[in-house]
């Protein structure tokens, strides 16, 4: 039936608060479409070999064109993809710990996690890689984590989480994104309000709550100011010239339920005017919590009332989800939520208006939820509507040019499969987007895949759109883990990954097979040890119950894709060690016994016999 392929299930809170009227418009809409979906025999052959045109195959052994980084959402790592075969290359873990790369078992990933507040999981929903001169540099990427509260930096030579800051003074850091050309600084988006500081005080006095926007220097990872607001805010993007920084909120209500928080007709899309906060923090205009300069940007501070507030607040319909500055640098563009219109807000202007509001320049209407908006660098926005299962592109000028809550700028929709949350095109947040590919996160897969239980997978879609003739084309389904929330896509060739690594860039010693040795004093033990195919440098080790036990082992191997372990399974330990690489790994020797130490990765025909015993004499 028609309405299997949308998004109206009763079940869905965003649909009890659309108008009863604009219901049975996209109600309409999508029978027809819906019907017509339905009649593929209907449709001429020429129709359905232009829906097979687009030849996303990428056939064995050759690589794609793009790297896309995907959140994992509360599985907390990233996932790296190929484009257009949307095969998974790699998973990175950065607020997890996984086994397979050893991360959170060897010392010094494990002390950055427990520095990083010790928890064991994340909420992953941002990455963005840093630029240079609005363009991607392939350093780093940078991910937040919603629940903790925390960014990471996830260094692009390895491929690896190397930095994890904890955000005093905030709950929830939701938008993730840097300042522009040069992603100078990080920014983190306070989501939950929360009193500040939080340690009791003010409890059930809501009103006193706050959140803050975090600026993060991107080399150190330290939070170098912060904001307060009203409201609290949701998701973020930058400007390209270094000066506005963009967030949308809801809850302008500052409530704490539900109702309350969507009772009002519009919410604060918030612009950050960045020198201006720095001049603040310069001159001193702060109050220090927990280490971090914090400036007043609320709508009352008196840093906001002459004519060049440090924190503009603009009035944006309904619930504003997503922003995201246009290529070009010259307007950003907020989705309503619970409202079927996106606001385009005209960068320039604001510095010259006195009413914020003013730089408001555009509100076309676009469908039922609309959430996130990409580029594809001719002008056009590709927005997602989460009600109605479609993306929906349009013309970011025409909106400009017709009257607010015009339909006439919409170009064309197509269905996705099911109620998506971000979509990504291919360098959308840069200068220059590539204006070919994109991904479509959809939350919901519903019958797409074989049914694994009640766990579904989600969607990412892969739709072309570099044909503005034939319009958008749907490609592939890839299904998801949960769950991606954003991505970004890089041109192949902007990156260059280390293929094995450099002793020079880390701190454990480099063990060869002469340096393997071990050192025993009072109680400690530290091992060192080589290990290459089909062996560790030692046979046996022996310690006394009770020991302090450290194992520097180096995988000496300079063949890249060579890959040992260091599996101490009664220990909970697994250690991963890629070619050049060292690690280090401490733990108390406990139980006297036997302990085969083995190797984890299938490395050689002899690899089940590369293992050695850990002897633990009794005490
Ligand atoms: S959020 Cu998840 S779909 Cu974190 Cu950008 Cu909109
Ligand atoms: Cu080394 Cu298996």
């Amino acid at each position: 039936t028609p309405t299997e392929s949308k998004s109206s299930d009763d079940r869905d809170p965003l649909f009890a608060r659309i108008p009863r009227r604009d219901f049975m418009k996209a109600g309409a809409a999508a029978g027809a479409m819906g019907a017509f979906a339905g009649c593929t025999s209907l449709l001429d052959d020429d129709d359905l070999a232009s829906a097979s045109d687009v030849d996303a195959t990428v056939p064995p052994g050759e690589h794609d064109d793009y790297y896309a980084f995907l959140s994992g959402g509360h599985s907390g790592e990233i996932r790296v993809y190929g484009v257009p075969s949307m095969r998974q290359i790699m998973r990175i873990p950065v607020f997890n710990k996984e086994s397979a790369r050893g991360y959170g078992h060897d010392d010094r990933t494990s002390e950055m996690l427990e520095n990083a507040g010790g928890y064991t999981w994340g909420d992953t929903h941002h990455p963005r890689l840093s630029q240079t001169n609005n363009d991607y540099d392939g350093r780093f990427a940078y991910v937040n984590d919603k629940a903790n509260g925390r960014m990471a930096r996830i260094d692009l030579k390895y491929f690896e989480t190397d930095a994890i800051v904890d955000i005093p003074n905030t709950q929830g850091v939701h938008g993730a994104c840097a300042r522009l050309p040069d992603t100078d600084l990080i920014f983190g988006v306070g989501e939950f309000r929360v009193p500040m500081p939080n340690d009791g005080r003010d409890l059930d006095d809501p009103s006193a709550y706050t959140s803050v926007l975090s600026a993060i220097d991107p080399e150190t990872m330290d939070v170098v100011w912060q904001v307060l607001v009203d409201g609290n805010m949701d998701n973020g993007d930058g400007g390209k010239d270094g000066r506005w920084f963009f967030s949308t909120g809801y809850n302008s209500e500052e409530a704490v339920t539900e109702s309350e928080m969507s009772s009002s007709e519009t919410d604060y899309v918030k612009a950050f005017d960045t020198p201006a906060i720095e001049e603040v923090v310069d001159a001193g205009e702060y109050e220090e919590v927990n280490g971090v300069p914090v400036v007043d940007g609320r709508k009352d501070s008196s840093l906001n009332d002459g004519s060049d507030p440090i924190v503009h607040y603009l009035d944006v319909p309904k619930s504003p989800h997503g922003v995201s500055v246009t290529p070009d640098g010259e307007y950003a563009i907020a989705s309503g939520k619970l409202d079927p219109t996106a606001t385009i807000i005209d960068i320039e202007r604001l510095a010259e208006v006195d009413d914020s509001n003013d730089a408001i320049v555009g509100q076309p209407r676009l469908g039922m939820g609309p959430l996130h908006t990409a580029y594809d660098g001719r002008g056009h926005a590709y927005t997602t509507l989460f009600v109605d299962s479609q993306v929906v592109k349009w013309d970011i000028e025409a909106a400009i040019e017709a009257e607010m809550g015009s339909e006439d700028p919409v170009i064309e929709k197509i269905d996705v499969h099911y109620n998506p949350g971000h979509l990504i095109a291919a360098e959308s947040y840069t200068a220059d987007p590539q204006g070919d590919w994109l991904i479509c996160l959809n939350k919901l897969s519903k019958d797409r895949f074989l049914p694994v239980g009640p766990v579904y997978p989600e969607n990412d879609q892969l739709i072309y759109i570099g044909d503005d003739d034939e319009g958008m084309k749907l490609v592939k389904d890839t299904p998801a883990y949960a769950e991606p929330h954003d991505a970004s896509m890089v041109k192949a060739d902007k990156l260059d990954p280390a293929s094995i690594y450099d002793p020079d860039d880390y701190e454990e010693e480099f063990i060869s097979a002469q340096d393997t040795d071990i050192i025993r004093e009072d109680g400690r033990v530290h091992v060192k040890m080589h290990s290459v195919r089909n062996q560790f440098g030692f046979h046996d080790v022996t310690v006394q119950e009770g020991d302090e036990v450290t194992f520097t082992v180096t995988n000496v191997e300079e063949t890249p894709d060579m890959l040992h372990s260091l599996a101490i399974p009664q220990y909970d330990i697994n250690i991963k060690l890629a070619p050049q690489e060292t690690r280090e790994v401490t733990f108390t020797a406990d139980e006297p016994g036997v302990y085969w130490m083995y190797c984890a990765f299938f490395c050689s025909a002899l690899h089940l016999e590369m293992r050695s015993r850990l002897l633990v004499e009794p005490a």
